[in-house]
């Protein structure tokens, strides 16, 4: 497929802040793509490009793209990291080989009559279809809400074999948890990607509150904890508390059988590989233990990670890793090793739903998009449901 323009801008994220919209064209067909933002980031994240210096940075790459034919998404993508040159995509920005990639995707699929779904379907040669488990951000804290809860993300995990069902009890639990956090919070507030937000300090009170208002054995509860965010000097800092690795380690102990956890995301700093051997000699069989920091949708980290035996499952984000082509590699090897797959979206998001498709065409086992509250996390779950439709 030819590509015949690309019109890139700037709009902005759902946290009101810069980033890339695009618009790609062959023949009679266009596709659009925009890219978000992630705030507790993993160290070894590709780099992301000023959005200002993309749209020059595209400029000068522009017709080294056009009226070239590419016939797959890794053919595009390999030129773009041969023009891009480095490793961690600092010159073009993984923002910018990104936005274009999915674009480039989207046409490809639309160009061959196929859904995207169905296009990643093909490149993975999967046989069979599921739909992911819905995990629904409802109270949230760390770095994504202001003094709030120390960990940053209390989840809701829908199980339903129809993500029509799991979003309606999601939002249902969004209106009881809103009225039970009024009354014994006596605050409204939310974080950046719509969950409740609290002023307290007890890292427990999120799995409370929505422990006592679940009542439905479709589904369960998980955790991001986003430990790196509060980790420093091998000490992990909970509001006045302070604990080392074997103390949170007690802690997730504790957690596990007060609550019905399903998975724990980055229950230890990316830096401290060993509170994932821990956890994981002790409850891999017990608990999903997913790697999001730690392993930043890199194949090689992620085999390092299975490798030290520090992982069950992982958190696949495009954006952590810069183009479709890695995303897919990164999830054929993490499926070869076993691993839960997790596709999730970040903290500053847009109006994409190119992960949607990519979670179900892939077969993930989850979908993490945020508390059904804000426009950029419904898109998602709602293409979700549109696919349903499309197959049933
Ligand atoms: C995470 C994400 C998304 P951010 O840690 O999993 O929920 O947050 O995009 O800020 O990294
Ligand atoms: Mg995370």
């Amino acid at each position: 497929m030819k590509i015949s323009d690309i019109n890139l801008r700037i709009i902005q994220d759902s946290r009101g802040e810069d980033t890339l919209e695009v618009v790609v064209i062959a023949d009679a067909l266009t596709a659009i793509a925009s890219v978000p933002a992630g705030k507790s980031k993993g160290k070894h994240e590709v780099f992301s490009q000023d959005p200002t210096a993309c749209l020059t940075k595209l400029e000068e790459v522009k017709d080294k793209i056009l009226n070239v034919d590419f016939v797959s998404v890794s053919e595009f993508d390999n030129r773009l990291k041969e023009l891009d040159g480095t490793i961690n995509k600092s010159n073009l920005g993984g923002n910018l080989i990104l936005v274009l990639s999915i674009a480039f995707t989207k046409l490809l699929a639309k160009s061959n009559n196929l859904q995207t779904y169905q296009l990643i379907e093909q490149v993975m040669e999967k046989k069979s279809r599921k739909f992911p488990y819905l995990y629904f951000n409802l109270i949230g804290g760390g770095l994504h809400a202001k003094d709030s809860l120390p960990f940053q993300e209390y989840l809701l995990v829908a199980k339903f074999a129809s993500p029509l069902e799991g979003l309606e009890y999601a939002k249902l639990q969004v209106s009881k948890l809103k009225e039970d956090i009024i009354k014994n919070f006596g605050e409204e507030r939310y974080g950046d990607e719509g969950a409740f937000a609290i002023k307290n300090n007890d890292p427990l009170l999120g799995l409370e509150i929505l422990k006592r208002n679940v009542d439905n054995q479709n589904v369960s509860l998980a955790l991001d904890v986003a430990a790196s965010t509060f980790y420093e000097n091998g000490q992990y800092k909970i509001g006045e508390k302070t604990f080392d690795t074997s103390t949170m380690l007690d802690l997730y102990k504790s957690l596990i059988s007060a609550f019905p956890l399903l998975s724990i995301e980055d229950p230890f700093s990316e830096d401290d590989k060993e509170g994932f051997r821990q956890i994981y000699a002790l409850l891999k069989d017990t608990i999903w233990i997913i790697g999001d920091d730690l392993t930043v949708t890199s194949k090689i980290l992620i085999q390092k990670a299975y490798d030290g035996r520090e992982i069950t499952g992982v958190i696949i984000k495009p954006n952590q890793i810069g183009s479709v082509s890695e995303t897919l590699n990164a999830i054929k090897l993490a499926k070869n090793l076993g691993l839960k797959i997790i596709v999730s979206h970040r903290s500053g998001e847009t109006n994409d739903d190119f992960i949607a498709d990519l979670a179900f065409g892939v077969g993930a086992d989850g979908l993490k998009s945020g508390s059904p509250t804000q426009p950029q996390r419904m898109i998602k779950y709602n293409r979700l449901i549109e696919i349903e439709k499309q197959i049933s």
